[in-house]
């Protein structure tokens, strides 16, 4: 039988962690035949809380869950773990600047980065879902300096999870015969979904759609601020639809992505497309056995230049914030 796999979940007594560590143990990340051995962190409040969701687990009797460990030490939950889901992050509170943001989640993913070089297996993956997604994905992989760089990723999947979504509603088409859409750059307000290389049915989306004034003032900022909608809609930020996206971007990220498809994947810039290289950027990539490659030679038009440009721009002001504080 197949060996298992050792996964840790931070954060997982929160809202995404309570959708995403039964899907999980369902077998959905890693297929129906993979047995896996979760390793779930929380800070010390809320291990009583993680008690009863792991009570939750143990009363769904998943065949393919061999064994459930909690604590709040990364040093020992990160022990051989073979895949690190980096949920956990303190959220804005009232009166935070966003450089108070950068500083309190830089404590936490210099410490979890620290202690996945020192105690992680040597085939880890990392995938950060937790905000600031990118930076705090740059913050982990700076302090990891014996995990290759490859091997880190942020969360831009439920961006183009949005995408497909606006796209079957608009055409009708079935999100399984939209291929091609690309989220580029930083998972915020400044991302830009493109559709400019998106099929739809097998031809060009542009022209399926034929109407650029709806691309540029209604699709794009229906999926950019697709999370405050959903806030103002549920008064509770998206988490059944954050742990699904976790799910599709670890999965399509071990296991391969359709050929004739790409996903979108925050990663570290290789210089492509003119992204200064290092910075943790979503391109179009392609996956297969647990390695990425961004898809390349694909011809960026002015509309699209401008806005790749913005949001890598806003990520540049986030990695040089953090170097001032000294996280990288
Ligand atoms: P919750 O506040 O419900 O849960 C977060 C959990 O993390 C809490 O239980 C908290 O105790 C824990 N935590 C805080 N610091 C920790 C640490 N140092 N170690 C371990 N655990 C720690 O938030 P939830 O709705 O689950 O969202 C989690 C994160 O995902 C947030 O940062 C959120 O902004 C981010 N999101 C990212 C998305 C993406 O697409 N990349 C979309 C959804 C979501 O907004």
């Amino acid at each position: 039988s197949p060996t298992p796999v050792k996964i840790a979940v931070t954060g997982a007594a929160g809202q995404i962690g309570y959708s995403l560590l039964f899907r999980i143990a369902g077998g959905d990340l890693l297929g129906p035949d993979t047995p896996v051995q979760l390793q779930l962190l929380e800070i010390e409040p809320a291990l009583k809380s993680l008690e009863g969701v792991v009570m939750e687990l143990d009363d769904c009797a998943f065949p393919l869950l061999e064994s459930v460990e909690i604590g709040s030490d990364p040093n020992v939950v990160f022990e051989g773990v073979n895949l690190a889901l980096l949920v956990g992050a303190r959220p804005r509170s009232a009166g935070m600047e966003r450089g108070d943001l950068l500083e309190a989640n830089g404590a936490i993913f210099t410490a979890q980065g620290k202690a996945l070089n020192a105690v992680a297996a040597d085939d880890v993956r990392i995938g950060v879902t937790g905000n600031p997604a990118n930076t705090n994905a740059l913050i982990a992989m700076s302090n990891a300096p014996d995990i290759p760089r490859d091997r880190f990723s942020a969360l831009t999947r439920l961006d183009h999870n949005r995408a497909l979504s606006q796209l079957h509603g608009r055409t009708g088409v079935p999100v399984a015969d939209i291929r091609k859409v690309t989220i580029w750059g930083n998972h915020s307000a400044t991302q830009y979904p493109d559709i400019f290389h998106a099929e739809i049915d097998g031809r060009p989306a542009v022209d399926v759609i034929d109407d650029l004034e709806w691309v540029e003032n209604t699709f794009i900022p229906t999926v950019a601020k697709r999370g405050s909608a959903i806030i103002d809609a549920r008064g509770a930020s998206s988490a059944a639809s954050a742990a699904s996206a976790t799910i599709d971007a670890a999965h399509d990220w071990l296991l391969g992505s359709q050929t004739d498809d790409w996903v979108s994947m925050a990663v570290a810039s290789d210089g492509s497309y003119g992204i200064p290289e290092g910075l943790i950027y979503s391109f179009p990539v392609r996956t297969s056995d647990g390695s990425w490659s961004i898809v390349q030679d694909l011809e960026i038009n002015d509309f699209s230049r401008a806005r790749m440009d913005a949001t890598a721009a806003e990520l540049v002001e986030e990695r040089d914030a953090v170097t001032k504080l000294g996280l990288i």
